[in-house]
Formats: C-alpha cells, sequence, structure tokens
C-alpha cells in the first residue's frame, strides 16, 4: 500500500474582498509546511482554496451589482493569482460553488441526518453576517448608537426563521474524550485549553440551515433551505480529495494530518467540525493549528492599515522571500504580532543581507580569488576544527527538525541561523586569506568547501521558508537544479556536499535597504495609509467618491507653531501644528522641499482624521496636503487670515 500523503490545509477564504496579509500569513505558513515534508521526501498534499457561499458573499455581490457566481470567479482568481506570486506550492485548490463539493457536501449532510443528528426547529436569535456566525445574547456587546457587536467585533442583526439543528450538544462528551486521547488534537496548548473549556461549558444544539437567502447548498429533500455556510465550508477539506455517495474515495490523502487556521475561526475546526465528521462517522483530521493575528503598525487591521501591507505592494518592495522569511520569523507561530516595516526592513538588513548575504558573497569571493570559482574536498586539508563544525551543523539539523515538525518556524529558521553564525565564525578563525598568503593549499581548499558545504545545508534548511533564495544559492555553489531531491539526511549532512563543484557569483541576494530607501518607504506607507497611493498618484484618474465618502474626511485649518528635522531622515519634518484648541505633532515628507524656519506659522490644510502612523519613531497624528508638482511639493494653501481648527469643506 502507498505512503499516505502528508495532508496539509488553508482556511479557504472569503471571496468577498481581494485577498490580505493575513490571508497570505496562514497561506505561506502552510506552504512552508508543506514544503518541509516534501524536502523530507514524504508524498506531500497541500489543499488550499475559496469559501464562495453564504449570506456575506451574496450581498457583497449584490452590492458589486454583479451575479453572485461571476462575482467569486473574479474574487477567487485574485487569491490565485496572489499564491502564484507568493510562491505558493499547493496541489489543490478548490471553490465551494464546484460540483464535487456540492455534492459531498450534501452527501455529508445525509450521513448526519441518517444518525439521527438533524432535526426541523426555528431559529430566533443574534446573527453576524460577517463571520456567519450565531451569537447568544450574552456574548454580545453594546457598539454605538446601539448596535448589538459580537465578540469579534462584528454588527449582528435579528434572525427569526425556520431552521435545521444539528444536535450538538449530544457530542460534547465525545469532543472531550476525543481532547484528551489527542493532546495534540488543538494546539497551541493555550487554544487547546480555551477550546476544552468552552466544550466543559456545555453546546448547544446548531442551526445548520437558513432560508432567508438562496447562495448556497440546497438542503437534500428541502430545497426551501440552504446549508448553513459553515457547514458547507468546512465540508471542503473532505470533498476536496474526494468524498460523495461511495463515502470516502479510495487512496484519497483525508484525514487532513493538520489544518492551518486563525485564532479567529477556532471553535468551527475544534468543535463544530470534528462533531460533524463524528456524527457522520469519517475519521477525524490530526490537528487544528492556531496562530495569531497580526496587527499592522501597532493596530488592527483595517482597510486603510490593510492598503499599507497589500501582499502585492510588499513584494514588489521587498521581494517575495523577504517578506515568507519576515512572516514566520517575526513571531512564535501560534502567537500575536505586529508588521511593521520598520521591523521588517531591519530584519533583511541584518539577518538577511548580513548574516546570509554576506556568508554567501564573501565565500564564493574567497573561492573565486584563490580557486578561481573550483571547490575541491581535501581530506588532507582536515583538522579538528572541521569535525567540530560538521558535529554543529549536525546538531543544528536536529533543532531544525525538531521546530519544523513541531510548526514551531522560528525555532526552524533560528537553527538555520545557527550555522550561518557558526560558518561565519568558522571563516573567521580559519582566516582562508591567510591559509593563501602562506601557501597552504590543502587547509585552504578544506577551509572552503567546508564553508560552502554549511551554505548547502542552510540552503536545504530555509528552503521550505524562501524556495526561490534556497534555489539561488544553490546554483552559486553549483549544485544540480534538482539538488533538492536528494535523501533529507544527505541535504543535512555537511561532508555530503559533492566532493567538486564549480561556483558563480550571482547577484545579491538581499541587498541592503538603506536609511534613505527606508524613509522613501516609510512615506508610501503614510500615504497608504492615507489612501492616496493605491490609485497610482500620477495619473488624476481615481475612483469617483460619493459625497458622502468625501464627508468622511475631516480636513482643517491649522497653524504650524513649530518644525524641526526628524534626526537621521532626509525627508521628515516634525510639525507641531495649532487646531485652535488643540495641538497634534505631524510627520511630513518636506524636509526636501522647505527650510522648518519657513514652515512656522504658516497656516496648511490637515488630513484630521487619518489614523495615526508612526514614521521614523514619531507618531503622525494627521498629514499636511500638498500638492506634487513633478519633483516638487509645494504646501496646499488655505487664506492666511482663517483661524486654525476651521473645518474645510
Ligand atoms: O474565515 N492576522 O475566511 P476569511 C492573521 N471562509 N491571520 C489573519 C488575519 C490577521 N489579522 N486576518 C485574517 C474565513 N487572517 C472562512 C474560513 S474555512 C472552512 C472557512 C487569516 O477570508 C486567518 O487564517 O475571513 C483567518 O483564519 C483567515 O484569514 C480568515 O479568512
Amino acid at each position: 500500500m502507498s505512503q499516505k500523503p502528508f495532508y496539509v490545509s488553508t482556511p479557504i477564504y472569503y471571496v468577498n474582498d481581494k485577498p490580505h496579509l493575513g490571508h497570505a500569513y496562514t497561506t505561506v505558513a502552510c506552504d512552508a509546511k508543506a514544503r518541509f515534508h516534501r524536502l523530507r521526501g514524504e508524498p506531500t498534499q497541500f489543499l488550499t482554496g475559496t469559501d464562495e457561499h453564504g449570506q456575506k458573499l451574496e450581498r457583497a455581490a449584490r452590492e458589486a451589482g454583479m451575479d453572485p457566481l461571476a462575482f467569486c470567479d473574479m474574487n477567487s482568481a485574485k487569491f490565485r493569482e496572489l499564491w502564484e506570486k507568493l510562491d505558493i506550492s499547493y496541489d489543490d485548490y478548490i471553490r465551494t460553488t464546484e460540483e464535487r463539493h456540492i455534492r459531498g457536501v450534501q452527501e455529508l449532510w445525509r450521513r448526519v441526518e441518517a444518525a439521527g443528528d438533524i432535526y426541523l426547529g426555528a431559529y430566533a436569535g443574534w446573527y453576524a453576517v460577517r463571520d456567519e456566525a450565531f451569537y447568544t445574547e450574552s456574548e454580545l456587546t453594546e457598539g454605538p448608537g446601539g448596535a448589538k457587536i459580537a465578540p469579534s467585533g462584528a454588527e449582528v442583526e435579528w434572525v427569526e426563521e425556520p431552521s435545521y439543528f444539528f444536535r450538538l450538544s449530544k457530542y460534547a462528551e465525545p469532543l472531550l474524550e476525543h481532547y484528551e486521547k489527542n493532546p495534540n488534537f488543538v494546539q497551541p496548548e493555550s487554544r487547546r485549553n480555551e477550546v476544552m473549556s468552552f466544550v466543559r461549558s456545555g453546546l448547544k444544539d446548531l442551526s445548520l440551515s437558513r432560508t432567508s437567502f438562496q447562495w448556497g447548498i440546497p438542503v437534500p429533500g428541502d430545497e426551501s433551505h440552504v446549508i448553513y455556510v459553515w457547514f458547507d465550508a468546512l465540508s471542503n477539506y473532505l470533498t476536496a480529495p474526494g468524498f460523495d455517495e461511495n463515502g470516502v474515495r479510495e487512496g484519497s490523502p483525508w484525514p487532513t494530518d493538520q489544518h492551518f487556521i486563525g485564532k479567529d475561526i477556532l471553535r468551527f475546526h475544534a468543535v463544530y467540525w470534528p462533531a460533524f465528521l463524528l456524527s457522520a462517522g469519517v475519521p477525524l483530521p490530526g490537528q487544528v493549528f492556531s496562530h495569531g493575528w497580526w496587527t499592522v503598525e501597532g493596530q488592527k487591521m483595517s482597510k486603510s492599515l490593510g492598503n499599507a501591507v497589500d501582499p502585492h505592494w510588499l513584494i514588489e518592495e521587498y521581494g517575495v522571500d523577504a517578506i515568507r522569511y519576515f512572516l514566520l520569523k517575526e513571531i512564535p507561530f501560534g502567537l500575536d504580532g505586529d508588521f511593521s516595516h520598520g521591523a521588517l526592513i531591519d530584519r533583511i538588513n541584518s539577518d538577511l543581507a548580513n548574516d546570509l548575504g554576506n556568508l554567501l558573497y564573501r565565500t564564493l569571493n574567497m573561492v573565486k580569488r584563490y580557486r578561481e570559482g573550483r571547490l575541491e574536498r581535501t581530506p588532507s586539508g582536515d583538522s579538528e576544527a572541521e569535525s567540530a563544525f560538521c558535529e554543529f551543523v549536525a546538531d543544528a539539523a536536529m533543532k531544525y527538525e525538531r521546530g519544523m515538525s513541531a510548526t514551531h518556524f522560528q525555532n526552524g529558521l533560528r537553527a538555520a541561523w545557527e550555522v550561518i553564525s557558526c560558518a561565519n565564525k568558522y571563516i573567521d578563525s580559519n582566516a582562508p586569506w591567510a591559509l593563501a598568503k602562506e601557501g597552504e593549499e590543502d587547509r585552504l581548499r578544506s577551509v572552503l568547501w567546508h564553508a560552502v558545504a554549511a551554505i548547502r545545508v542552510v540552503a536545504a534548511m530555509i528552503s521550505p521558508v524562501m524556495p526561490a533564495s534556497a534555489q539561488k544559492i544553490a546554483a552559486q555553489i553549483g549544485l544540480a537544479e534538482d539538488w533538492a531531491n536528494a535523501p533529507y539526511s544527505e541535504l543535512m549532512d555537511m561532508r555530503r556536499l559533492p566532493e567538486e563543484l564549480v561556483t558563480s557569483i550571482g547577484a545579491p541576494l538581499f541587498p541592503r535597504i538603506e536609511d534613505e530607501a527606508k524613509e522613501a518607504i516609510q512615506e508610501k506607507v503614510a500615504r497608504r495609509i492615507a489612501g492616496g497611493e493605491e490609485a497610482a498618484p500620477q495619473e488624476d484618474v481615481k475612483e469617483e467618491i460619493s459625497f458622502e465618502e468625501f464627508q468622511k474626511m475631516d480636513l482643517r485649518a491649522a497653524l504650524v507653531l513649530e518644525a524641526e528635522q526628524i534626526p537621521k531622515s532626509k525627508n521628515l519634518l516634525k510639525l507641531t501644528v495649532s487646531l485652535g484648541g488643540e495641538t497634534r505633532t505631524v510627520v511630513a515628507g518636506l524636509a526636501k522641499h522647505y527650510a522648518p524656519e519657513d514652515l512656522v506659522d504658516r497656516k496648511v490644510i490637515l488630513v484630521a482624521n487619518l489614523a495615526p502612523a508612526k514614521l521614523m519613531g514619531v507618531e503622525s497624528q494627521g498629514m499636511v496636503l500638498a500638492a506634487e508638482d513633478g519633483e516638487h511639493l509645494l504646501l496646499a494653501g488655505v487664506d492666511e487670515t482663517v483661524t486654525p481648527g476651521a473645518p474645510i469643506r
């Protein structure tokens, strides 16, 4: 019998909007895990896709004036397009509007029904369309204007309609038993505890169908109902590899070994999903790994902040692998974290350019200089230093494997960086330049060969996270195109580097981002947060907005009280402006166009309700308007007699 593939999945994303950084995060993590298993030579199945039914989708399509399916086609394609750019190696992509899925969902329904777990009733209660979730009164809080708000922040609405229910209450005990017997079923541990206490507090039956809209899969035998979108969506993991009237397809990779999800959808995956499967008599998945939540520049992700971390833009600005690396290195997988351009640039400069890039560059440079690019193994040149080095790397390889297997990407990457730093030290203390000078040919060859051997191990280690860079490194050290297909144990063993190689130096893998470029990026970030950047600034044609949209902007006349250059910044000025009753600190990219003293006492126009943003360590509480006139920036003016704080309409 052939080995069951290691089967990993991402959530299937809602196509009511385009993909954002959060979606990219889960998908990159899942990709790294899939690639790690492939690196180990295991057959692997990686599933992603899009969630296309439900009330949220129906509404979004209506607002866009589109037929729901055409709307889904359009947005589902945007996810695929991003995955392509992000080097996502999925094996299958499921859309819930596909026939194979619809058939499977209806079959799962029938099995749950046959188990006696579905009954007809009526639902009267709260529903959040944004989450596609039901909430009880006690879970809600009061929002602005008396609106009722779910714990997720979504607004709820009252729903009263006939509904089929799932006997979720019946599954509390079996679920608890499953969590007890399978301590890794929910990870990380803190999430497992959360799930267990939720289940212990008692489960209520779950509304499993809706009648007040059409866009969904019809309930078998009662077409006046559509199946609850979460029952529909969760089934994707089972329907994609094949599930129908004959059950789980023979040879299917089911059950999923690891579901990657964000903490927002933990309850659906760790409680409802296994309960549906228990009821239908289908084997349960191995693990639900729930990761944390990203904030952006210290704030909760929103439309405008999302714009400042638009994955397409990030890729353009920094390159795919830098983004992939940052996402998996910056925070322990499972915890929350903050995405900031400053932190990303620091990581690129220190970890990628300085540590990794420099190791590769200096090593290959010496191979070129002293050996005309040729590497040869010379055991006669080995000394104790070489065995110590090889042992250190073997040790790091074990840490790497432990980290990656446990989905602790940070630990895995840390082990790779231990090898990098050890290699850099090895070069320093064995000084090939001195060996060359002293004519110690054998030692010289051996030291260079060992340095490159360590680089190959690093390339293998980073390949799940930075596949393109790993490939480039391999090419520069002279390995064959299919080098990564070698057995895993060989890839992790320095001594298994081919005895002879011809190296070639390529373009720097990760160019440093110098201060000036960093500043330019920070300015773009501020503009993107303000919403101006996405529509190309040179073109005057922007999307039409309504008067209501225009009115959302709080424009005010402001008086500049103080202006000073921000230390280490060539572009940015820190302004203190008065709005009459209130003073604000604003960072403006005007330093190349105005001397600070020329700005004092000037009246300017301030966007006063712009979300605050940190630029070069200073929090900017608004934006000063200026005209972009070719190369020049000229302040937008108001009559000098205006009172500071006066609204501009
Ligand atoms: O929930 N930080 O789809 P969705 C980290 N269709 N991850 C984030 C994030 C953030 N700020 N924001 C979103 C759905 N995510 C359902 C899933 S599965 C059967 C159905 C990620 O488009 C995270 O993985 O709202 C989260 O679980 C997912 O996006 C939600 O995507």
